[in-house]
């Protein structure tokens, strides 16, 4: 059975996984699963923007109008709003197509860019949803593989200033997901 949360030990830091609703975790910094157009959607990103009230969308208005649009891979910040957090990190994950099209890179570096931003941010704690395994159509257990991995290996440099990374999986299946890719990682945990 699994263990749910489950805590790991990286260094000083920790790595945590575990289910439920991201909106209602409270974090420094909360990931969000947003697209291109920073307008707001379905899944996590309708659920962090009904949480957190129209601030973060003024916010995101502003944003766009600075940058247009936010391509697959990059993340921007704002408030959070009314969300037990300081920062929403708006990640736009890759579109799954076959695996071949750049999309692990996109991932990955949806995963590097929230955590960077979070550093620069000055927070402790970050909170994640599965970017891209919803309407996107990543493949879980792919997109789990990439999420740790790039997760573990920031969390074992030394410059971040980021102490625990909190995956937050909405369901069983993602949980489940995630908790073979750090076995597979990082070896089962005691
Ligand atoms: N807390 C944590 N995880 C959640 C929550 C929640 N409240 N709700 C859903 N998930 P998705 P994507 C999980 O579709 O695939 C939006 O319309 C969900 O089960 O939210 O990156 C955006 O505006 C899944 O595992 O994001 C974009 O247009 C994961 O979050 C598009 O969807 C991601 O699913 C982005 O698609």
């Amino acid at each position: 059975m699994s263990r749910d949360p489950l805590v790991i030990t990286i260094g000083e830091r920790t790595l945590a996984l575990q289910s439920g609703d991201i909106t209602k975790v409270p974090a420094n910094a909360i990931g969000n699963a947003a697209n291109s157009a920073l307008r707001g959607g379905g899944g996590v990103d309708g659920a962090i923007h009904r949480a957190g009230g129209p601030a973060i969308m003024r916010e995101l208005d502003a944003i766009r109008e600075r940058i247009g649009k936010c391509t697959p891979g990059d993340a921007v910040a704002t408030g959070a709003g009314d969300l037990p957090a300081r920062w929403v990190l708006h990640a736009v994950g890759p579109i799954y197509r076959d695996g071949r099209h750049g999309e692990p890179e996109a991932l990955a570096s949806c995963f590097r860019r929230c955590m960077e931003l979070a550093g620069e941010l000055g927070a402790r704690s970050l909170t994640l949803p599965a970017i891209s395994t919803g309407v996107y159509g990543y493949p879980l257990d792919a997109a789990a593989d990439v999420a740790v991995r790039t997760v573990v290996e920031i969390l074992k440099a030394p410059e971040t200033r980021l102490r625990r990374v909190t995956f937050v999986l909405f369901g069983k299946a993602p949980f489940e997901a995630f908790q073979r890719a750090s076995n597979r990682l990082l070896g089962p945990t005691p």
